[in-house]
């Protein structure tokens, strides 16, 4: 499952609901969404996880929690996004199960090499690039750091920080396999354009390089 990968933002959605941000990207082609809440609380979370996923599972797009693998057991989500921080690969699989989606930040070598060993559905290379999005980030990756990783591991990539339209081919020339935005479509003018011109610089880019 590859492409574009819309990780949600809803204060950065310029007062648009987050189920109509989330709506127009399913439709315009986003392959995954990562509901991602940093302050509400645990119905909040729950209940904006189950809106979700009434409004992706029709679409066919997979639903992904960001940091909370209860919420994402409760909402029977498709997985769960784990920072390094959250709680560990081989405890969050034990409870997911075999089939849900696993995403793990990395955010240094050590973090990559620890991963090689876990059966991760994915790395989120975490940030290449700076951004005023999420400011608590270890040094950025660059294109550099995101070539290096792609020569060392065998999982695949979703490179998340400061990609937009004018850097996304270079990303995945460099080595991802999907492409993580917040504020490309959360605080895009037309989200369902933003989302439409990613999946399609996506899809040429890897028509060029498979
Ligand atoms: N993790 C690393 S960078 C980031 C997250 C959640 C924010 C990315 O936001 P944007 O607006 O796509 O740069
Ligand atoms: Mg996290």
């Amino acid at each position: 499952m590859k492409g574009i990968y819309l990780v949600t933002d809803e204060a950065a959605c310029q007062g648009r609901s987050l189920e109509s941000v989330v709506a127009s990207a399913a439709r315009a082609g986003a392959a995954w969404v990562q509901l991602r809440e940093k302050k509400a609380g645990t119905r909040v979370f729950l209940q904006k996880a189950l809106d979700l996923k009434a409004i992706l599972k029709p679409a066919g797009v997979p639903l992904i929690i960001n940091d909370r693998v209860d919420i994402a057991l409760a909402s029977q989500a498709d997985g769960v996004h784990l920072g390094q921080s959250d709680m560990p690969y081989a405890q969050a699989r034990r409870l997911m199960g075999p089939d849900a989606l696993i995403g793990l930040s990395v955010e240094t070598w050590e973090d990559v090499e620890a991963a090689q060993d876990m059966e991760v559905d994915y790395l989120g290379v975490s940030p290449v690039f700076p951004t005023p999005t999420k400011t608590d980030t270890k040094a950025p990756w660059g294109l550099d750091g995101l070539a290096r990783i792609r020569n060392y591991s065998r999982h695949p990539l979703v490179a998340i920080g400061g990609i937009h339209a004018s850097n996304a081919e270079a990303v995945i020339t460099a080595g991802a396999d999907s492409l993580a935005v917040v504020s490309a479509i959360c605080s895009a003018t037309d989200p369902f354009e933003a989302t439409r011109h990613l999946t399609q610089i996506f899809k040429r880019a890897k028509e060029e390089k498979p």
